[in-house]
């Protein structure tokens, strides 16, 4: 692989840009691989890439029916944190954000990792409550947030207005190492070393069915033709209940529209992450001067990667009582993507009724920032059969009723 590096900038600036490689090749399929993973998104690839660094397993195909990364991958607003309720819960999610910390030296592709620090608002006496409790179990899980008061928060964050007429604000769950990092890039820089370690990317290739003797899975069948695989991953977020309808069972899973938007550009005014979860929406300013907002899910399931009209109107007109500003800006551009939503908030890394087949999805409207510690993960648990990260979000917790319930910490309404 061609490193990046300002030296590599320099000469290739010398000879007009004529030298640089494909950061990744595009090969035709081979009929069989080790471990076959569906779904190019940032869980998938990170799957991958974790099996070749950590269990050296490279002979690894990654199918994905549209572009790697145009999933939910390259649809979300990029927030990263680990300040979750739960202790299985924060140990992967400060796995991941820990992760993030080092990735763009470790993949030698500059992530644009931003540790800028979010907040959750704190707008009700309830609110504030559960969030000083969060901070607390958050001092023993060893992540580091602590809950600060409204006049910290309009120093951090001078352009909120903290003593809104319906919902002033009393405070915030504050992580100064929390922030966003640049979506696409993580999904092109994971591609570019598992490519680099000789595993298949094979874009523009559907998974059409599972194939399966004596219980075990054998392949799939794909829009290029079939594939055998000694292990299958399933990676697939809001399209994952239909996979594992291919393989012959159910996930307790509901897929529906998350959206976000994007104002104008304008000069920098707001160098951290604000969620504001009793009014149900989020802001951040992006490195181009955009202030990126969303909200919450769209109230019913659905395929489609748009999200509905009403929904941008809710978003903007909760977020303008706090950030009065925002009502001067013009929207620029506005999507969707289909999120993957379990009935406990917290995702599924387990094996799957039919053997061989490992499912890693129920990320929901959370699972940009846990790319890295669920990659890690799922690779340890399909290649050692175990995970001391994974195993506490197995399937088999549905039926034993030990749900992990983060339906607060998801910071978003659904
Ligand atoms: P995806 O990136 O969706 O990848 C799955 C891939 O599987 C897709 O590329 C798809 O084409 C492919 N696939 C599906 N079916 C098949 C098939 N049959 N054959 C082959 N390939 C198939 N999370 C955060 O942590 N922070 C945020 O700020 C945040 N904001 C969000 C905002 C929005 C608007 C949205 C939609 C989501 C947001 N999320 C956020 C959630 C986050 O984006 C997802 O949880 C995460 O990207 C899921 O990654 P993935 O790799 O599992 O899925
Ligand atoms: O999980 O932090 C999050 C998030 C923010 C916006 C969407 N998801």
């Amino acid at each position: 692989m061609q490193r990046y590096s300002v030296f590599a900038v320099a000469r290739e600036a010398m000879r007009h840009h004529r030298g640089w490689q494909r950061a990744w090749r595009s090969p035709e399929p081979r009929k069989r691989y080790d471990v076959v993973i569906v779904g190019a998104g940032g869980h998938g690839l990170a799957t991958a890439y974790y099996l070749g660094r950590n269990h050296g397993i490279r002979n690894v195909a990654i199918l994905e029916k549209g572009w790697l990364g145009g999933g939910n991958t390259g649809r979300n607003t990029t927030i990263i944190r680990s300040n979750y309720l739960q202790d299985a819960s924060a140990a992967i999610y400060e796995k991941s954000r820990s992760l993030y910390e080092t990735m763009s030296q470790d993949l030698n592709y500059n992530v644009m990792f931003s540790p800028r620090g979010v907040m959750m608002l704190a707008q009700t006496e309830h609110e504030k409550r559960g969030y000083l409790r969060t901070a607390h179990a958050n001092g023993r899980q060893g992540v580091a947030t602590e809950f600060i008061g409204p006049d910290r928060v309009k120093q951090l964050c001078p352009i909120i207005e903290t003593r809104g007429p319906r919902y002033p604000v009393l405070g915030a769950l504050w992580q100064p190492r929390a922030g966003t990092a640049r979506h696409d890039a993580v999904a092109w820089g994971y591609a570019r070393a598992c490519s680099d370690m000789g595993m298949d990317i094979i874009q523009q290739c559907e998974v059409t069915g599972i194939t399966s003797r004596q219980g075990h899975v054998t392949g799939v069948e794909t829009s290029r033709g079939p594939i055998a695989c000694g292990k299958l991953g399933l990676v697939a977020a809001g399209h994952s209940g239909v996979l594992s309808q291919m393989a012959g069972f159910r996930l307790p899973i509901e897929s529906v529209a998350l959206q976000a938007l994007v104002s104008e550009p304008v000069k920098p005014c707001m160098d951290v992450v604000v969620m504001a979860n009793t009014v149900h929406g989020y802001l951040s300013q992006s490195d181009k001067g955009e202030m990126v907002i969303g909200g919450g899910a769209d109230g019913y399931n659905n395929y489609t990667q748009r999200g509905s009209f009403h929904h941008v109107e809710e978003t903007v007109r909760a977020l303008i009582e706090t950030f009065p500003m925002l009502s001067r800006l013009n929207m620029l551009r506005q999507w969707g993507g289909i999120v993957d939503m379990t009935g406990d908030r917290s995702p599924i890394l387990s094996r799957s009724p039919l053997a061989g087949c490992f499912v890693n999805c129920g990320w929901g409207t959370g699972g940009f920032k846990a790319i890295p510690g669920s990659g890690w993960a799922m690779a340890e648990l399909m290649a050692r059969g175990a995970s001391t990260l994974a195993d506490p979000f197995s399937l088999s917790r549905f039926a034993e009723g030990r749900f992990i319930d983060e339906s607060v910490a998801a910071g978003v309404a659904h």
